[in-house]
């Protein structure tokens, strides 16, 4: 029925490469990429699909990427193989549970001088919840640390994966790629609908299963389609990642949003080898993008089905689950003329990251902002880095805070997304905080060192098993206090070795307060926090202490304080300055010099008169770093 040529279901692979951090997953795409000629050798370069200057400096995923291949197998036959790169770090997980969402099969890599960490169990198990077909692949081989077996036997014995056919590879030498690619077309299903019903998607009672008995035939079944992803391209203009499911998408054809309700024209439809390669079509099984002169980037809600706008499909796919920010903050522009411009920036990042959430709100201090929601810290700190590089703003970040529960005297009930709003405590009945279940692996020797990190943590200890050699800790933790630097200090007491994931835990009632810091009088939003009411005080005195340290000294005194409740608990000066504006003048021109002296006295009498402290930016970022030392 189709004029162009699409490939057979049973000659599709879609897949997504699995693994904790760093062990390998975008290098190994790197070498399937070089294998299957996506790219001139003049074009390759290391984890080419990390392509921001933000991934690329650290050297981490932070997007899915999706990339289609041909791969001609021993049986002869030239398959298509879309792969996507998924992320490691836990804060993205998000771009791993859809990427699994839209296809059949995974590729779990696991560091044969690592084996299984944090996240390799977070997401096989998503990967397992998704009906995927799963090959373990043992990585990084060429290691003079490798060790394969132990690591495959570990893979057995904590995931309980079969791993006597498991592919060890070396993404750096090449290694092992001819097999793994076997491998792929023989041990990874087809998206063939008869075999194994639709696409698996995440929420499973709303999950359609009817139309995948006999007698259906997607090659002739009305466009059903998913949208995977959407990003903003400056060429491209709104580029959308579809995982087509029946019928086709095809140049000119009229489509409908089924959530959204927008009908659009298809102006594109290609694939990415990774390079951009336009076609005619894309037919049942298979991946690609679409664009359709999308302006407005509300229209393109990730999980929402594409269909024909003529000959509609009667059922929605089920899309994906919405993600939950856990961390909150507010970003204010440095400069108040820069709201609007903030605003569109904002914009336009969510269109690349469906997972940020964002809404104004007003600071007495700090003038117009936003309240932003976020995945977890390195997602904030991720956000604020691209606002400011890629849109050259400078912003005032405040205290990363969870959402609370309040129980007023009145009955009422409210959400405190923002410490600033918290009414006062005699209006307060209980505050009930977020907890979560965090999962840790740690090799034996730094245990009594991260046990106490949880402790103090006010953690609450589920389990401590062992593992091939590791402890594996499940800990339930009030997220407030993961959010200050736990990260750090637990690789730091594990030197690194430790890993960590989380999930949400429900809530709890706990003694919580609001700790206000005063600089020069002056409430600083930005620096309001909830805390412990055993902690309080300590937090307070660490935070005085630490902002002396961080705030320049100025022109004048100033008095920093922390307090509860109106009750001052700690207080630090940094005492006045008399800067030597004079210094770089030698000797010379004594009128010169009176002038510098004439303007440093009246820019000290404005200071003291707005009571306006210049506290860096880097301060405020330091300051919530906070470490127990
Ligand atoms: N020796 C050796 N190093 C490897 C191999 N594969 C990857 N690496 C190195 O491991 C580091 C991490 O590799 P990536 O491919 O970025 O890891 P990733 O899993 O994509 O990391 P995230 O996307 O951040 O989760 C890089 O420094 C790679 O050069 C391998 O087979 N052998
Ligand atoms: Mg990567």
């Amino acid at each position: 029925m189709s004029t162009h040529k699409t490939k057979p279901l049973e000659h599709i692979r879609n897949f997504a490469i699995i693994a904790h951090i760093d062990h390998g997953k975008s290098t190994l795409a790197d070498r399937l990429i070089q294998k299957c000629g996506g790219l001139e050798e003049r074009e390759m370069q290391e984890q080419v699909l990390d392509n921001t200057d933000i991934e690329r400096e650290r050297g981490i995923t932070i997007k899915a990427q999706t990339v289609r291949l041909e791969y001609t197998a021993k049986d002869g036959i030239t398959y298509q193989l879309n792969l996507m790169d998924t992320p490691g770090h836990v804060d993205f997980s998000y771009e791993v549970s859809r990427s699994l969402a839209s296809c059949e099969g995974s590729l779990l890599v696991v560091d044969a001088s690592q084996g299984v960490e944090a996240q390799t169990l977070a997401n096989v198990y998503q990967a397992i919840d998704n009906n995927h077909e799963i090959v373990p692949v043992i990585n990084k081989i060429d290691l003079p640390a490798a060790d394969p077996e132990r690591v495959k036997t570990e893979v057995e014995d904590v995931i309980g994966l079969d791993c006597s056919e498991a592919v060890c590879v070396s993404a750096k030498t090449g290694a092992g790629i001819d097999e793994l690619l076997e491998a792929i077309v023989t041990k990874l299903p087809s998206p063939s609908h008869a075999s194994r019903g639709p696409l698996p998607l995440p929420m499973g009672e709303g999950a359609e299963r009817s139309e995948a008995g006999e007698g259906h035939n997607p090659y002739t079944s009305p466009t059903k389609a998913l949208l995977v992803d959407s990003w903003y391209d400056i060429y491209l203009g709104v580029v959308v990642l579809v995982r087509v499911v029946d019928g086709y998408l095809r140049k000119g054809q009229k489509i409908k949003f089924m959530a959204g309700g927008r009908v659009r024209e298809i102006d594109r439809v290609g694939m990415f080898t990774p390079k951009k390669v336009e076609l005619s079509a894309l037919g049942p099984g298979e991946m690609g993008f679409i664009t359709a002169s999308i302006k407005d980037i509300s229209e393109t809600n990730v999980g929402d089905t594409i269909t024909d706008e003529k000959k509609p499909c009667e059922k929605a796919l089920p899309g994906f689950k919405p993600s939950v920010p856990m961390v909150f903050c507010s970003l204010f522009p440095a400069d108040a003329g820069d709201f609007e411009k903030l605003r569109e920036s904002l914009g336009k990042v969510r269109l690349n990251d469906a997972s940020l959430h964002f809404e104004p709100e007003t600071s007495q201090a700090l003038g117009l902002g936003f309240r932003c929601g976020f995945l977890g810290l390195l997602h904030m700190e991720i956000i604020q880095e691209r606002l400011e590089r890629e849109f050259d703003l400078d912003l005032i970040p405040t205290a990363p805070s969870v959402v609370y529960k309040l129980n007023l005297t009145n009955g009422e009930k409210m959400e405190l997304y923002n410490p600033v709003d918290m009414p006062e405590v005699q209006r307060i009945e209980t505050i009930e905080e977020p907890w979560i279940k965090a999962t840790i692996l740690v090799p034996d020797e730094y245990l009594g060192g991260l046990l106490q990190l949880c402790q103090e943590r006010r953690g609450v200890q589920v389990d401590l098993t062992y593992a091939g050699g590791r402890a594996m800790l499940v800990y339930r933790l009030p997220l407030n206090e993961v959010v200050f630097d736990f990260y750090d200090r637990l690789k730091s007491i594990s030197k690194g070795y430790a890993s960590f994931d989380y999930e949400l835990d429900g809530y709890g009632p706990n003694t919580l307060v609001k700790l206000e810091i005063r600089v020069n009088e002056e409430p600083v939003d930005a620096l309001a926090m909830i805390c412990h009411r055993d902690n309080a005080e300590s937090r307070g005195r660490q935070m005085c202490e630490r902002l002396k340290e961080l705030i320049p000294r100025q022109m004048f005194k100033i008095a920093i304080q922390a307090a509860i409740g109106g009750k001052i608990i700690a207080r630090e000066n940094v005492s006045a300055l008399r800067k030597d504006v004079t210094a770089k003048c030698y000797g010379g021109d004594i009128t010169r010099k009176k002038k510098l002296l004439e303007k440093q006295k009246k820019g000290k009498a404005k200071m003291r008169q707005y009571g306006n402290v210049e506290i860096p930016q880097s301060a405020f970022i330091a300051a919530l770093k906070m470490g127990d030392e």
